[in-house]
């Protein structure tokens, strides 16, 4: 039996609040967790994204922070580890991941063009369109399926993808972004294997491949369980690799490289290095902080390390694992097999009576905060937003995501996410839908308003 891996030297104290206090902070907030203050949060499941703890080496390395504004110490520290773990040749800093998705979209989309991928993320797909560009999803049919015992359900349909190429002929496609591990589908894996014959079609039409590597360590350990060719190699190798099929990546490191903020854009052609530099600086700043300190720099060149240390990701994905055993064990309906970085419950089985435009994963996200002080976020609805009519988009999956920040919660925390979530299935028929009262254009769901279809929560 095997306990964390880490003890713990610093602590933040949480506060309690009591169910007749959430439901007036809920209200207050329009029914939205994202307007919450973080303080009148118990468990915080909300995002994994710059959530994390950092360790003690990290932030020893924030001590070293040089601060110059053009060739801080800490950027070469930086770009060293980049290019090590990735062994692509040239490193663009930015502030978090959708700057490098900013840069990168300036440099390459341009009206009309077509940007094939499994699943982009709703930053990634906001982006492209930004540009005037079209996300087109490529992801295996299984991905949509709740429950699946297949292994790799971010992979990219390579069917899919040709037919796009087709279509659309190479010179609309400026590139296909494959996310690992793929958040839209809960957290999936895409297997090696994959990641190869996407980079074998798209040179077969001269496109140029990028990974969006917000998780690529949880996506290359998946690979070593997963992949039996890799059960022998280690994580760093299997990552390698895994960058060795593309021609550049997007990063959020505030994801597998353990820092509250920062990110990268790295890539092999020196051209395009130094077309993404002028939006760079444009953007982001000098091409040696892109927006961060030199400290933060420092902390990522550290824990980029830490977010490939084998013992770190087994315990991390079996703390995920856990919580979703212990959801099935109670019949909770979740996506299946359980992701990498998140639990997805399945809500248009858990509340098949509320339909997709009364926002049901929305409205159980609320029900849980009220319930147990716990904040998850939606993946459904309403975060799919509206089409080029004006269409809510109604998404193939209506999910709830318990997202564990990393080294943050320990197994008791899980234990009370579990309990809350066991309460409201007991009484999920009484769980009503809600409205939206304030929707603004774009990226809606982070300050939508709403109101509950009638009466209070
Ligand atoms: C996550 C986030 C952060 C987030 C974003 C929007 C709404 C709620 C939470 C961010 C990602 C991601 C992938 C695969 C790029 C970004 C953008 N995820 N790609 O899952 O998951 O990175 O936040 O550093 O700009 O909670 P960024």
């Amino acid at each position: 039996m095997k306990a964390e891996a880490y003890r713990i030297k610093v602590v933040e104290p949480v506060k309690l609040t009591t169910k007749e206090e959430r439901k007036k902070l809920i209200k207050k907030a329009g029914y939205n967790p994202f307007l919450l203050k973080a303080e009148d949060v118990y468990i915080d499941l909300l995002s994994d994204s710059g959530t994390g703890a950092m360790s003690q080496n990290q932030w020893a390395g924030m001590m070293l922070g040089d601060e110059s504004y053009a060739g801080s110490k800490n950027f070469y520290n930086f770009e060293s580890a980049v290019k090590d773990i990735t062994g692509f040749k040239y490193v663009l800093p930015v502030h978090q991941g959708r700057g490098a998705e900013n840069v990168l979209d300036s440099a390459l989309i341009k009206p009309g063009d077509v940007i094939p991928g499994n699943m982009h993320f709703d930053t990634t797909k906001a982006h492209i369109e930004h540009k005037k560009g079209k996300a087109v999803d490529c992801t295996i049919d299984e991905a949509c399926k709740p429950v699946s015992n297949y292994p790799f359900k971010g992979n990219v349909d390579l069917k899919k993808l040709e037919n796009v190429i087709k279509k659309y002929t190479g010179k609309k496609i400026p590139f296909i972004v494959v996310t690992v591990t793929c958040n839209s589908a809960g957290g999936q894996p895409v297997s090696m294997k994959n990641l190869k014959d996407v980079k074998k079609l798209a040179s077969k039409y001269k496109i140029p491949v990028f990974i969006d590597a917000a998780r690529y360590a949880e996506n290359a350990y998946f690979i070593k369980k997963r992949e039996k060719e890799y059960r022998n190699r280690t994580v760093k190798e299997i990552a390698h690799e895994m960058f060795s099929y593309a021609d550049g990546c997007t990063m959020s490191c505030k994801k597998d490289a353990i820092v509250n903020i920062g990110g990268f854009l790295a890539m092999n052609s020196k051209r395009l290095y130094q077309k993404c530099s002028s939006f760079g600086i444009l953007f982001e700043g000098f091409p040696t902080y892109g927006g961060m300190a030199g400290r933060d720099m420092e902390a990522i060149a550290r824990g980029l390390y830490e977010g490939i240390d084998e013992r770190y990701l087994e315990d991390r994905i079996g703390q995920v694992e856990y919580l979703g055993n212990k959801l099935k064990e109670n019949n909770i309906p979740i996506i299946e097999p359980v992701g990498g970085h998140a639990v997805y419950v399945d809500v248009k089985r858990f509340l098949p009576h509320i339909k997709p435009e009364e926002f049901p994963a929305h409205a159980l996200c609320c029900e849980l905060y009220v319930e147990s002080g716990v904040r998850a976020v939606e993946i459904g609805t309403l975060l799919a937003g509206r089409d080029e009519t004006g269409e809510n988009r109604i998404p193939k999956l209506e999910m709830l995501r318990l997202t564990i920040p990393r080294r943050v919660y320990t197994y008791r925390h899980m234990d009370v996410v579990v309990e809350g979530l066991k309460n409201l299935y007991k009484r999920r028929k009484e769980i009503k839908g809600l409205k939206m009262v304030y929707e603004p254009p774009i990226l809606r769901h982070f300050t939508a308003r709403f109101k509950p279809i009638r009466g209070e929560l």
